[in-house]
């Protein structure tokens, strides 16, 4: 380390971090006329590039997109030599922009924060260096990288072995040989799967200790593809801008169809493509529910595996080396050069530590269950802390002392992944709660330098010292951060996404998996919307600005916006006709649903005439309840068949037998037609029970929207007859009222998919005003709600029908129905009957099963006591 005098100073900005993302926020920062210094813990520049100096590091991503875009110039004069290139490459690279834009001159190397404490008093931080520097700041931005502290390998004995020992993440400067000797790699991420043909060229032997075997394939590595060269040379500015406004930062063309949608054969043609490709990203692209469908996933695991069994010819080792404990993405997938083909090497083994584990490492190498072995070099490439690692490795103090490390302990909690509440000034270059590494690292560096400069220039004209996020705002993207986790594969594996590596790490999904569009989108609005969820202080005034900038669920807003790049006519404007066909269109193309038992169609009669009905059974063996379900459509629209993956979904998780009714419609058939043949289709299943495979005395009701509406007068119906018995109702944004008045009504006209002027059609058509008020319309209005079944009462955040059906589950409650209500959030009229589609969705429909079979439980003592008094 070199010495040099300590330094005290007063400066605008301390960034932490000389690699890609601290270089450019000293070249943005300095550029705006902000006081920057970086300091860093490496001699050099280069962050993660510097470090990672072991045999075969290269980039995954292509260097054309691997690569700065804010200068057309500097674009211009470098070129690749190779299409993913190496790190001596990068590095070069990096040590070219530094000179190039004379950054070194700010960058203190060799030198490591130990310590950052906000001063509220004199709104600045104050920062400590291991080199006795004490620098104030107005602002202290940490641009430390998602990948940069290496892991403390938890392996007993580490500091036993005597020979040679390296870190991928910390290589040595100086060149290291293997010849002649033996090896050891603990590690198959993508640093081992990159290492592990290098090393095997030189080593004497090699031994490959593997504990989780990865996804990888061939990267096709070599000059850099023309035809990519030629999208980029023939608008550089263009192929950048759709970079930016891509899902992971490189663009692509992503599949809108589902794996299991098309043949086999269609399917295996793709994944060749993709495979051949070399291109890390294509086979999450190849179709549109790789991430998230685990049937689809599997199909490319098992075509990978596929590729492993045939490269590998011990079929021992091949079947060692296939992965079978994670669905493919959920960790990190590799391509490699050579990966597979070296375990086809006579002098090259594989260890699975899954059946044989490392019991210690000793003196002279490593020691297994099995056998001990002996080896002159061990190379670590165990990975990182990622993440959060290197964030919380500083002691980061924030308002009255509070620790980020205390604050952190549950998992990280930040607004945008940019700043976290509690921390004002504080900045994370790439942080948790950001695409970050789902993404193309650079292009979300570069978003996220721009953002904290143009913030800080605002705040600057505005005369405002001091920044931080609302709580509310805060809270709220820490959930829509795991809102959207929860509707892919990414949980379910121990990864280092999920912190799953480091022991003792809070499992929580630490990227934002919405997508590079998105977030920048999400950021954009955040700033048009006069930074909205921040406040503000200082000579110009304090200012907070609360609020939510994402609040629609992920696969909702993907949906509206697709409805609305078709667009649509509205349904109001149509005929009748029209629109009855216009709504069998709309679902014709839709996920079938879960398989049930067995369908089977039949006629009921109703009040005025016989009615279709689907009876949906399940594959248990019965006899089972009967749900009564009826179907959405604004008693104009659909039939007993409209509803049919819900149904089936419904089946599956409830274990009851689903009979969806239909019922007359309107215009044809107007008020109280659907209401009076809802009553006599469900005393007719009551009557039939036996018939339809069901138990007796086992019947609750179910409906959708109108459905729902239906299905909660005819439970005041039945009380007030006395029979049938119905053990409980589930209503799913029901209609329960004719007013047009409520806050829901006036937030959601518009944009949801279900609009007031849609439910005024549906009004319209159903019923006279006159008639609206009765309760057989709008059952909320009943006088008398107590002796109600119990009730389940699923509510939409984004639907009109929102407060009526809140209502409608609060004066229950007070009548003393026993009531649970489930409000969505983030989710609209159709999400819950949208399966497969609106898979945030999934778990209300779980909440609906478990309610059926709760009320199905519940009623069945009671149901025997009175069978067995007859
Ligand atoms: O680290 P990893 P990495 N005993 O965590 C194993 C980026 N990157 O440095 O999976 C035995 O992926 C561990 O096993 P398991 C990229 O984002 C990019 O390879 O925990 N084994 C795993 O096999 C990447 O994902 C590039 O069961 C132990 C391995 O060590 C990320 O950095 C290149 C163990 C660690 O794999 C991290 O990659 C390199 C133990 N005690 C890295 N502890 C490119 O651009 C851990 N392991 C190409």
């Amino acid at each position: 380390m070199s010495t040099r005098e300590s330094v005290k100073g007063d400066l605008d900005v301390v960034v932490v971090g000389a690699g890609f993302a601290g270089l450019y926020a000293l070249h943005r920062l300095r550029g705006l006329g902000f006081s920057t210094t970086v300091l860093d813990g490496a001699s050099d520049v280069g962050g993660t590039w510097y470090w990672n100096r072991y045999p075969g590091a290269r980039c995954d991503i292509e260097s054309i997109d691997y690569s700065y875009s804010f200068d057309p110039e500097l674009q211009r004069e470098w070129q690749w030599s190779e299409r993913y290139a190496t790190q001596p490459e990068i590095l070069r690279y990096l040590g070219h922009v530094a000179d190039r834009y004379d950054l070194r001159r700010d960058i203190r190397f060799s030198t490591r924060v130990t310590s950052a404490a906000w001063d509220g008093g004199a709104a600045r931080w104050r920062i400590r260096t291991d080199r006795g520097d004490d620098l104030r700041c107005r602002f202290y931005v940490m641009a430390t990288g998602c990948l940069s502290l290496p892991k403390t390998p938890d392996i007993p004995g580490v500091e036993r072995f005597r020979g040679e020992t390296y870190y991928t993440g910390r290589w040595p400067h100086h060149d290291v040989d293997f010849s002649g000797k033996r090896v050891a790699v603990i590690g198959t991420g993508s640093s081992g799967i990159q290492c592990i043909p290098i090393i095997a060229q030189q080593a004497a032997a090699l031994t490959v200790f593997q504990r989780t075997p990865n996804f990888s394939r061939p990267a096709h590595n070599g000059p850099v593809p023309a035809a990519k060269k030629a999208a980029f040379d023939a608008d550089p500015a263009a192929y950048r801008e759709a970079a930016r406004w891509s899902r992971a930062g490189v663009p692509m063309n992503y599949s809108e169809v589902r794996a299991l949608q098309v043949s086999e054969a269609e399917r295996l043609a793709a994944y060749e493509a993709a495979y051949a490709s070399g291109d890390l990203l294509a086979l999450n692209a190849a179709y549109a529910d790789v991430g998230t469908d685990p049937e689809a996933n599997e199909t490319v695991c098992e075509f990978l595996r596929g590729k492993i069994r045939a490269i590998v010819r011990d079929p021992a080792t091949a079947e060692a080396l296939c992965p079978k404990d994670h669905f493919y993405g959920t960790k990190r997938p590799c391509i490699d050069t050579n990966y597979y083909e070296t375990f086809n090497l006579p002098h090259v083994r594989l260890i699975d530590l899954r059946r044989d584990p490392i019991r210690t490492i000793t003196e002279r190498g490593i020691d297994t269950a099995a056998e001990s072995l002996a080896f002159d070099v061990i190379v670590f490439a165990t990975g990182f802390d990622a993440m959060t690692g290197a964030i919380v490795a500083v002691d980061v103090r924030g308002r009255d002392g509070a620790r980020l490390a205390a604050k952190w302990a549950d998992g990280p909690r930040t607004y945008l992944g940019l700043m976290t509440t509690g921390f004002p000034n504080f900045f994370t270059i790439t942080g948790p709660g950001s695409p970050s590494v789902l993404s193309n690292m650079v292009v979300s560096i570069e978003q996220h330098v721009d953002w904290v400069s143009d913030c800080l220039v605002h705040m600057r004209a505005e005369r405002l010292d001091v920044i931080e996020p609302t709580p509310a705002a805060e809270a709220a993207w820490v959930q829509h951060v795991d809102d959207c986790a929860q509707i892919t594969l990414f949980p379910r594996a121990s990864s280092w996404y999920m912190g799953a590596n480091v022991p003792g790490k809070p499992r929580v999904f630490l990227p934002y998996v919405g997508g590079v569009d998105r977030y920048r989108k999400a950021c954009d609005e955040v700033v048009r919307r006069g930074y909205l969820g921040f406040a503000f202080d200082g000579p110009g005034g304090a200012r907070c600005n609360d609020g939510v900038v994402v609040r629609l669920q992920l696969d909702v807003a993907m949906l509206l916006e697709r409805l609305e790049s078709l667009g649509l006519p509205a349904i109001e404007t149509m005929s009748v006709a029209d629109a009855r066909a216009f709504s069998r269109a709309l679902a014709a193309g839709r996920p079938p649903g879960p398989a049930v038992g067995e369908t089977v169609d039949g006629l009921l009669p109703g009040a005025a005439g016989p009615l279709a009905y689907r009876c949906y059974r399940p594959a248990s063996p019965g006899p089972h309840p009967i749900v009564a379900y009826f179907h959405g459509g604004g008693w104009v629209l659909g039939a007993h068949d409209s509803d049919d993956p819900f149904c089936r979904d419904l089946c599956v998780r409830s274990d009851a037998i689903v009979v969806s009714v239909d019922y007359r419609h309107a215009p044809e058939d107007r008020f109280p037609a659907a209401a009076d043949d809802g009553f006599a289709a469900v005393e007719w299943i009551a009557a039939n029970a036996d018939r339809l495979g069901g138990e007796p005395g086992a019947l609750a009701v179910c409906g959708w929207s109108a459905g729902g509406n239906i299905a909660a007068v005819v439970c005041q119906r039945a009380r007030h007859a006395g029979r049938p018995g119905i053990v409980g109702q589930v209503l799913v944004n029901p209609v329960t009222d004719c007013d047009f008045t409520r806050e829901s009504y006036l937030h959601n006209a518009d944009g949801y998919f279900l609009t007031t002027a849609l439910m005024r059609w549906f009004w319209d058509h159903y019923a006279d005003p006159a008639d609206r008020t009765h309760p057989k319309a709008s059952p909320l209005r009943a006088t008398d709600l107590a002796g109600l079944p119990p009730a389940l009462v699923v509510t939409a955040e984004f639907d009109p029908l929102r407060d009526e059906g809140a209502a409608y589950a609060e004066a229950m409650a007070a009548a003393g129905v026993e009531v649970q209500h489930l409000p969505c959030r983030g989710q609209i009229h159709t999400s819950v009957v949208s399966v497969d589609v609106i898979l945030s969705a999934a778990g209300a429909r779980a909440e609906i099963g478990a309610a059926l079979r709760r009320f199905f439980a519940n009623a069945r003592p009671a149901e025997r006591r009175r069978a067995g008094s007859r």
